[in-house]
């Protein structure tokens, strides 16, 4: 059952030292008033840890039953609960925003305060406390104050009513079976516990592409159940959000139009809104994918995404819901031929020119890179250009491009390198992080989102290891400045406990080597794709060569890559601002991973590590699968340190990834060798 619980598992802690120096405090609860829904959860959670971790049944009373006894209390800041009191300066008090928390160890009362100004902050407070105690941190002078660096903080699911997920290898929907809304609440119940544990506050249900059934989401056939959905979230501090389809007026509505300037059609999502508010009083809003992927859009009536949006943002303004409006519109049929249809300019050239002209209450969301996913790929243009625009950064959790969880690939250091890219936007603390956080251009909305990577799978994300980026994304969510070394280290404790060195060290260097052996063996030098069409899965070069979707890497006899300069290319380097232009313009100073991405160059062309593109190819490959191979070892060596249950499904999915990886090599390399004739120095087998 321990893959089930994953990070809250809490098991019981060996350390002497530990015990010892928390023991004392926690015996006792003095709490306020549960009358709240999520303090309720909140003080829950802290007996369930402190049981769980200290063999320890706390007793819990309200503030007033206090008699002198060591004790945790917790309490928002205007409960009148003595301890907190007495504990928390008026300073600190102003310092917390709605969701943080403060911890500090009130030696005078003899007790380990943790308040808040908000029940959810309460919440945040108390899996704090319980990750100090899981990592073995010493509390006896706490001093805690902390509150999350970004307001959105989000998940996208991307499941259907079918209980599919689009893109999702870890089983089916939670949410969803047999075009029904789940009866199981209590495994929604315990996602909703991993994400608040994680500080994620919004959630949407369903996929962005929004099919027949999923438009019906927003009527009475559906939003019943929804509700419900929603009572589960709202007891841990995520609000829920729908995806809707741009063309319910026609489909659901009745109406021979979606033009978001029809008189009829707005009138239609004003009352739909005032419908949905009516069952859900704390609606977070609507998230768009339009005009994207043969999903309907604005552009249909040819009207452009301002009007599209600022429709539905017209709705929901009265609630305070807010519209979250996707940047991923390109145009999927182009012809392969033209470059100057380079998809990777596409979010730019459609919102870059609209900056200014959202309403309020409109988000964009931009994904990571101005591809879809890949390795790796550059950092979208779109952060920092949009000075009047609300704009949150989308993640891929889910990994589609990055080994769907077969393959371990720890994606903390690549949103890591995003957050802090500097967009000279400003002259200075112009990085994405602070893009994302509103704080550069004074934002009233912005933060987080990413597509998660859970189902129905009892470890939640298939591969085991995948927790680590759920997790991860989390954490990163609330403070963008924690290393991903931190992060990981922090997961393999509270997955496995915390006192086993080895342990330890062993899987935070399977994590943090994971991406950079992930992209050794697959495409190089940030060119991307060359998989399967479809599925996304295994290498296939020329999968997606010569089709509609733009995604190519022009390899011919001579060379490859994509040259996406100014002076001979699609012109995409010019949409970045500042040092970036002449860094990524020019071949000689472009970095090594990311050449193919912006360049095309000869197989010969000899990169800053000295050698040429072709050997850097076949290196790579052979390097990555000697160490995808080392993977599979160093799990070996952890055999009898945790249950055989967990030990066994990582060392059967790290067997399949070395198999995998060999054939990403033989496939690749067996590809260029024959496109350049040009033979590997170290006369290694290729076929
Ligand atoms: C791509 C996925 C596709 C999604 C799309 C999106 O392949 O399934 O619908 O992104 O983000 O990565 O809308």
């Amino acid at each position: 059952n321990a893959e089930y619980k994953a990070w809250l598992e809490y098991p019981y802690i060996q350390s002497s030292a530990v015990i010892e120096c928390y023991s004392p405090w926690c015996s006792n609860i003095l709490t306020v008033k549960q009358d709240h829904p999520v303090i309720k959860s909140a003080v829950r959670e802290l007996t369930r840890g402190i049981q769980g971790m200290l063999d320890i049944e706390a007793t819990i009373a309200e503030s007033q039953d206090k008699d002198k006894q060591a004790c945790i209390a917790i309490g928002t800041f205007d409960s009148n609960h003595p301890l907190i009191t007495h504990t928390f300066s008026e300073a600190t008090r102003t310092a917390i925003g709605s969701e943080g928390y403060a911890i500090r160890t009130n030696t005078e009362k003899d007790c380990i305060a943790i308040g808040a100004s908000t029940p959810v902050g309460l919440l945040y407070g108390v899996f704090a406390f319980l990750r100090l105690l899981g990592t073995g941190q010493s509390i006896e002078t706490l001093d805690v104050v902390d509150n999350p660096v970004n307001l959105l903080r989000m998940m996208n699911q991307w499941d259907n009513i079918d209980g599919s997920i689009e893109r999702g290898y870890a089983g089916k929907s939670i949410f969803y079976t047999d075009n029904e809304i789940t009866e199981d609440f209590d495994r929604l119940q315990d996602y909703a516990r991993m994400l608040a544990s994680i500080g994620i506050n919004a959630i949407a249900i369903n996929n962005v592409n929004v099919h027949r059934f999923e438009t019906m989401f927003i009527t009475e056939r559906y939003l019943p159940d929804i509700a419900k959905i929603a009572d589960i979230f709202r007891n841990y501090g995520v609000k829920l959000f729908l995806s809707i389809n741009y063309a319910s007026p026609i489909e659901i509505g009745g109406l021979n139009t979606a033009d978001p300037l029809d008189s009829d059609v707005r009138q239609w999502w004003k009352a739909k809104v005032i419908e949905i508010y009516k069952v859900i009083p704390d609606f977070g809003g609507l998230l768009v994918k339009a005009d994207s992927e043969n999903r309907p859009g604005p552009f249909t009536y040819d009207r452009d995404h301002a009007e599209g949006s600022n429709m539905l943002a017209e709705a929901l303004l009265p609630f305070g819901g807010i519209v979250i409006w996707r940047c991923f519109v390109y145009n999927c049929k182009q012809d392969w031929r033209d470059r100057s249809t380079d998809r990777a300019r596409a979010a730019y050239d459609h919102f870059k020119p609209l900056d200014g002209q959202f309403m309020e209450n409109v988000i964009l969301q931009v994904k990571n890179g101005p591809m879809d996913f890949q390795v790796r790929e550059g950092v979208s243009p779109l952060f920092g250009a949009m000075k009047h625009t609300n704009m949150m950064i989308e993640f891929q959790i889910t990994q589609e491009y990055t080994g769907q969880q077969r393959h371990v690939c720890y994606l903390v250091p690549q949103w890591k390198e995003v957050l802090d890219f500097d967009t000279y936007a400003a002259d200075s603390g112009s990085s994405v992080k602070r893009v994302v956080d509103g704080s550069m251009y004074g934002n009233k909305y912005s933060g987080f989102a990413a597509v998660s990577n859970i189902g129905n799978d009892h470890n939640w994300t298939g591969h085991l290891l995948a927790q680590a980026n759920l997790y991860g994304y989390g954490r990163l969510a609330c403070n963008p400045e924690l290393i991903a070394e931190q992060i990981a280290k922090e997961w393999i404790m509270l997955t496995f406990g915390a006192e086993d060195e080895q342990l330890i060290n062993t899987i935070r260097e399977i994590l943090l080597t994971s991406w950079h052996i992930y992209e050794s063996y697959t495409s190089p030098l940030g060119v991307g794709w060359m998989v399967n069409p479809d599925h996304h899965y295994g290498p296939n070069v020329d999968g997606y060569e010569y089709s509609k979707w733009g995604t190519y890497h022009f390899a011919d006899l001579q060379g490859i890559g994509v040259d996406r300069t100014i002076k001979t290319g699609t012109g995409y380097v010019a949409q970045y601002q500042g040092a970036n232009v002449d860094l990524y313009e020019s071949v000689a100073t472009c970095p090594d991973e990311l050449l193919l991405f912006f360049h095309h160059v000869p197989y010969t062309h000899i990169l800053k590590s000295g050698k040429t593109v072709i050997q850097h190819i076949y290196d790579t490959h052979f390097d990555g699968v000697d160490r995808a191979a080392g993977l599979k070892e160093k799990w070996q060596s952890l055999k009898g340190k945790m249950d055989d249950s967990r030990h066994r499904q990582v060392a059967d999915r790290l067997n399949e990834q070395a198999l995998h990886a060999r054939e990403w090599r033989d496939i690749i390399n067996t590809y260029f060798y024959r496109k350049s004739g040009i033979p590997d120095e170290h006369q290694r087998t290729i076929y």
